[in-house]
């Protein structure tokens, strides 16, 4: 640890008796009362914000290459939304995309408010083409960088998605940067999702998943034309994303990998960075020069801007080796934007990459991320085994299945619909499992007999990751890490290999846990939470969300 990291905690143990309340992330033993208006100290004016989301189809060209991006106002990636702690958050979705859609706040506990999580099949009815809906929700108790998306289907690949960040004002103070900035990396097709989806779930793909097109930084990349198909609207190099530093000063860069289906290795030539957040989680600084994101990950890095004032190049790398390799594809796998220093000249830089192998289909080594704070886990009260594995179903068609059950969406009876009906039994290819004790700590351990890798997510909550394991490194229960593990909401359960997360249930919903490549997703790599029923029907949903049922 350096000094500065040094200096951070000792800080930070001083003050620990008056703010712990204040940074929790997960209503633990050290939390605020759940919900409770009257006991928030931070900050003194909560804000409300109010966005207006007009999701419609437009010809854009990130890349250079023009296709029909469903958009959020007009642009890809769409707008950020930028709040507070404590705030509200009003947003109105205006639905002209021509089919029906949603929106997921990813990584938002939704704490009182089960029913503005977004996804279709589970806590809401879809939004319909030409229809208004509002989501309306406070901010609490967690702070940090998230996304938003559609949770229809594949949509959120075609372009419905953007960044949301909530932001603590001491976090500046604390890890001393001066400038705030958000990096959105992902992967790009350019075919639509529907066809794709039509092709992947067809005894054709024999379960390879598409492969993208294109990778973009912030919305931009440029593309090899050449790789087009014919009659097809390209335009050769089309601008990267630009950064500019000023030197010496100090960057926090907030990494989201909002990919349907790719894990990357981010880095920045002669650059190491600090990471000082994972997921929401703020963490005792860990220096690392290239790092793994999955699907979903976020991650806040500090950059210190003390290189020559030169340019030089942000990398995004494709991990290739989780690609499929049943086909022939064509795709650049080192994708780049510019770090351009002020007074540098304008010309595109020539440096090199850091040359250290990363391991790649795993995240990093997450037991090296400790909280800032301690967070530590309560026991285990029960534990639910999940074991994955991908076969062919009676059509032919490769499917994942979760202890021999495949996802099924019933997207015109959503769950949360049929627990404020009183329906307490569910049919198997839901995938549900019912908690009822309020408090209840859940350990999840999925078993993952698939020779491929899937990032984890669980909506309304972040896990602690008590252990994982790569392929023949064994599970044994009684070595998982309880002292000071770190949270997250997305995880990488490792190919032929397994997870252990925990979680409290305390937070009142219905709460998919589900593999974030949107193809799998699709196919049914998911399972859902039907947490405290009996405290979910004494909550209230507006009117507006009983009435999209009716449209
Ligand atoms: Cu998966």
């Amino acid at each position: 640890m350096n000094s500065f990291s040094s200096i951070i905690v000792l800080i930070v143990i001083n003050l620990l008796f008056i703010i712990v309340p204040l940074f929790t992330n997960d209503v633990g033993a050290t939390a605020l009362p759940y919900h409770d208006k009257n006991n928030k100290r931070f900050p003194s004016k909560p804000q409300v914000y109010e966005y207006k989301f007009h999701l419609s189809k437009v010809e854009l060209a990130p890349d250079g290459f023009t296709k029909l991006v469903s958009a959020v106002n007009g642009q890809y990636p769409g707008p950020p939304i930028q709040v507070n702690r404590g705030d509200r958050l009003i947003v109105h979705v205006v639905n002209c995309l021509g089919e029906p859609t949603s929106m997921h706040w990813h990584g938002i506990f939704q704490r009182g408010t089960p029913w503005f999580d977004g996804v279709v099949g589970q806590t809401q009815h879809v939004i319909p083409d030409k229809y208004t809906f509002t989501y309306d929700f406070t901010i609490d108790l967690q702070s940090g960088s998230y996304w938003y998306h559609s949770h229809h289907r594949g949509q959120y690949m075609d372009g419905v998605l953007g960044p949301l960040i909530v932001y603590d004002e001491f976090d500046k103070i604390l890890y001393g940067y001066d400038e705030d900035l958000i990096v959105l990396i992902t992967d790009w097709y350019h075919d639509n999702s529907a066809d794709l989806f039509k092709w992947f779930l067809s005894p054709a793909s024999k379960g390879a998943e598409p492969i993208p097109n294109n990778a973009l930084i912030n919305g931009k990349n440029d593309y090899n034309c050449d790789w087009a198909a014919k009659g097809s609207k390209c335009v050769n190099n089309s601008e990267l994303a630009n950064f500019v530093f000023k030197k010496d000063c100090k960057y926090r860069m907030r990494v989201i990998n909002t990919s349907g289906f790719s894990a990357f290795v981010f880095s920045i030539d002669n650059h190491d960075f600090e990471i000082i957040e994972v997921e929401g989680t703020k963490t005792i600084p860990y220096r690392i020069n290239q790092l793994s994101i999955n699907v979903a990950q976020r991650y806040s890095v500090i950059v210190d801007a003390k290189q020559p004032i030169s340019n030089y190049w942000m990398r995004v790398e494709f991990q290739q080796e989780c690609l499929p390799d049943e086909f022939a594809y064509n795709l650049t796998i080192d994708n780049k934007a510019i770090i351009h220093y002020e007074e540098a000249s304008l010309e595109n830089p020539t440096t090199n990459s850091w040359t250290d192998k990363v391991e790649e289909c795993v995240d990093l080594e997450q037991n090296k991320l400790k909280p800032l704070l301690p967070n530590i886990p309560p026991n285990c009260d029960t534990r639910i085994v999940y074991e994955i594995e991908f076969k062919e179903d009676s059509n032919g068609v490769n499917r994942p299945y979760v202890n021999g059950s495949s996802y099924v969406s019933d997207e015109e009876y959503p769950t949360l619909k049929k627990v404020f009906d009183g329906v307490h039994e569910f049919a198997k290819t839901e995938n549900i499992y019912q908690i009822h004790k309020k408090d209840e700590v859940i350990d999840v351990v999925f078993i993952n007999k698939d020779d491929g890798e899937h990032p984890f997510h669980l909506h309304g909550h972040v896990f602690w990751i008590l252990g994982w394991g790569e392929k023949d490194e064994k599970l044994v229960y009684e070595k998982l890490n309880t002292l000071n593990p770190i949270q997250r909401d997305t995880s990488t359960i490792p190919a032929e290999g397994w997870i252990a997360l925990r979680f409290i249930a305390n937070n009142p919903g219905v709460w998919a846990c589900h593999c974030h490549m949107e193809w799998h997703l699709g196919a049914g790599l998911l399972v859902q939470f039907v947490e405290l029923p009996e405290i979910i029907k004494t909550l209230n949903p507006p009117k507006s969300w009983w009435d999209l049922f009716s449209k």
